[in-house]
């Protein structure tokens, strides 16, 4: 095979191929409130605020600027204890070909088995990884690497049931109980960070991350390209994704510069002699 096939091959693969799949997740967040898109203040339901009223043309615009991943919240679903919007779940499913992760009301085995079904890659169970550890379990073993555990913390504490409920139970020991079951990750939001333009609770993250041996994904707080590009310094610990919301649908943040900046093929990931002389 002769060199300028690899050439092009490399041309057209770039850093990818060298280093096989590199960066962060920058997952843009679509929550579900009444078959619209919001942002919740602090997860407070009386303080939230519609930025779209078809969530399907949301998702399709984060499609278009770069998004590898979508994490859809189901709040009516989270509060009340079952799924409630799954029209428009199944809307971006159907309208997309980037994986969607959806949480929010899934309480039971039917309702994860049903939006498995639907087309949704990955499920995130947060009320039941605290109420009914053993279901998490057996799902873990169902449905291998389709159960992400999403821990919500207020102080270290999980909040549960749309987190109208605050429990004893610990973030990282949870987070330790449920790596054991085989969740395929760890969602870890900072209550008090989220929906704020705070920035991420570093520390929290840094100290689940080092605590546990799947991947972590940061929720919460990111107000800026400068909060994700701190978030670099956990990636070797095993943060591999952060969720953004309300700063995407303010403008803090585009997106596609997010991406440019800690996604698959940013800058600093392509092997300096990529861009000299020998594939010139
Ligand atoms: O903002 C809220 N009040 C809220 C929210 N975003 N309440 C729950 N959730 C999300 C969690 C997780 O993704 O971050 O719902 C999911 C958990 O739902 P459940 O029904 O399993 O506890």
């Amino acid at each position: 095979m002769s060199a300028s096939f690899f050439i092009n091959l490399l041309r057209l693969r770039g850093a990818e191929l060298v280093f096989g799949e590199t960066g962060m997740d920058v997952i843009p967040a679509i929550d579900l409130l009444e078959g619209k898109c919001v942002r919740l203040f602090q997860g407070d339901y009386a303080q939230s605020q519609v930025f779209n009223e078809n969530p399907a043309a949301v998702a399709q615009q984060w499609v278009e600027q770069g998004a590898t991943w979508l994490h859809l919240v189901d709040l009516d679903g989270a509060k009340v204890g079952h799924p409630v919007n799954q029209g428009a779940i199944a809307a971006i499913v159907r309208s997309t070909e980037v994986p969607v992760q959806v949480g929010g009301g899934l309480r039971d085995r039917q309702s994860v088995a049903d939006l498995l079904a639907l087309g949704v890659r990955r499920v995130i169970l947060g009320t039941i990884a605290v109420e009914q550890p053993d279901l998490v379990a057996q799902l873990c073993q169902e449905f291998p690497g389709q159960i992400v555990v999403g821990i919500d913390a207020r102080n270290g504490k999980v909040a549960t049931r749309g987190w109208l409920e605050t429990s004893e139970v610990e973030a990282i020991a949870l987070a330790q109980q449920m790596a054991n079951y085989g969740a395929a990750a760890i969602i870890y939001t900072d209550i008090y960070r989220d929906g704020t333009l705070q920035g991420p609770n570093y520390s929290a993250l840094r100290e689940l991350a080092e605590a546990i041996a799947i991947p972590v994904i940061a929720s919460g707080g990111v107000s800026s390209i400068t909060d994700l590009l701190s978030l670099l310094a956990l990636e070797p610990l095993g943060v591999t994704g952060v969720i953004v919301g309300r700063a995407l649908y303010t403008g803090d943040v585009s997106l596609r510069e997010a991406v440019r900046a800690i996604g698959n093929g940013r800058l600093q990931d392509v092997p300096p002699d990529l861009g000299s002389s020998a594939i010139a």
